[in-house]
């Protein structure tokens, strides 16, 4: 029987590199996101390889995130893998001078929508004894970097909140992978930067930095590891790079 997996945002970068990799690999999909004709899009792309659902919400939406999850139909409620992987960066700044929205996306998007979304769907591994849960945290969890305070914070976060369910969901036949990426060349730099396009560019310059395909790869090989194994926490960085902010370009 094929397994089914929700994956937020899966509308670019990581996500929708991961939802191409398990669809490879026969995984059923419920792919989410915010912009819905990116959701199409990548249904259209994978549709002749594995069956394929939408959800629409913001993970930072507390009730659209419970709602969406609990209109699933029968043939899609039994989730056995979920991949955490919605969320970004806003700004690249000082304290003093940060944008208070900017935090509150990084604090509600990345900490507070990832525990929106596994609260809705935890109980069901619980109550299938079996399952297994994806946390994109970042090297930036592992390491702080100068104005990256509050987004580091956030990813610390999310390291944190991999240890927790490890040690809450062991017991339930349910695994918990934790992937660390460095730099990644997605929509990320883009998001950070407000549109900047320039500014987003020069973060991959002068090297050769992670595709999202990487990461997935790593993802898919967690999910596919033997019913012994738990791949705990991997960080994964591009060749160039020996720490969050060290990079050597040419
Ligand atoms: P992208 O910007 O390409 O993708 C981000 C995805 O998250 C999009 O699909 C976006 O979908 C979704 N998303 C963002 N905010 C929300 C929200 N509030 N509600 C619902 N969905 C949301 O970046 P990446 O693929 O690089 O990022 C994926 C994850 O990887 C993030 O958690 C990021 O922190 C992490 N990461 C990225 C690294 C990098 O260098 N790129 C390195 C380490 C970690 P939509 O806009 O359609 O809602
Ligand atoms: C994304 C990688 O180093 O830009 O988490 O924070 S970094």
């Amino acid at each position: 029987m094929s397994r089914i997996a929700l994956i937020t945002g899966a509308t670019s970068g990581i996500g929708k590199a991961t939802a191409e990799a398990f669809a490879e690999a026969g995984i059923d999909l419920i792919l989410c996101g915010r912009r819905q004709e990116k959701l199409e899009s990548v249904v259209a792309e994978l549709s002749d390889k594995v069956k394929l659902t939408t959800l629409l919400f913001d993970v930072r939406n507390k009730k659209a995130v419970f709602d969406a999850i609990s209109s699933l139909p029968e043939e899609w409620k039994n989730i056995d893998i979920l991949v955490n992987n919605a969320g970004n960066a806003h700004g690249l700044g000082t304290l003093d001078e940060g944008d208070t929205e900017d935090w509150d996306s990084m604090i509600d998007g990345n900490v507070k929508g990832l525990l929106y979304v596994s609260k809705a769907i935890i109980p069901t591994l619980i109550a299938n004894g079996k399952g297994h849960i994806v946390n994109i945290s970042s090297v930036a969890g592992k390491q702080t970097y100068i104005n990256g305070a509050v987004y580091c914070a956030s990813k610390a976060a999310v390291e944190v909140l991999s240890e927790g369910m490890r040690l809450e969901l062991t017991q339930h036949g349910i695994k918990v992978t934790n992937v660390a990426p460095g730099a990644v060349e997605t929509e990320f730099s883009l998001v950070r930067f407000k549109g900047d396009e320039e500014k987003a560019e020069k973060v991959y310059q002068g090297f050769d930095p992670l595709q999202a395909s990487d990461i997935a790869d790593m993802i898919l090989y967690a999910v596919n590891a033997p019913a012994r194994v738990t791949i705990a926490d991997v960080t994964i960085l591009a060749a160039a790079q020996s720490a969050a902010t060290t990079i050597y370009r040419k």
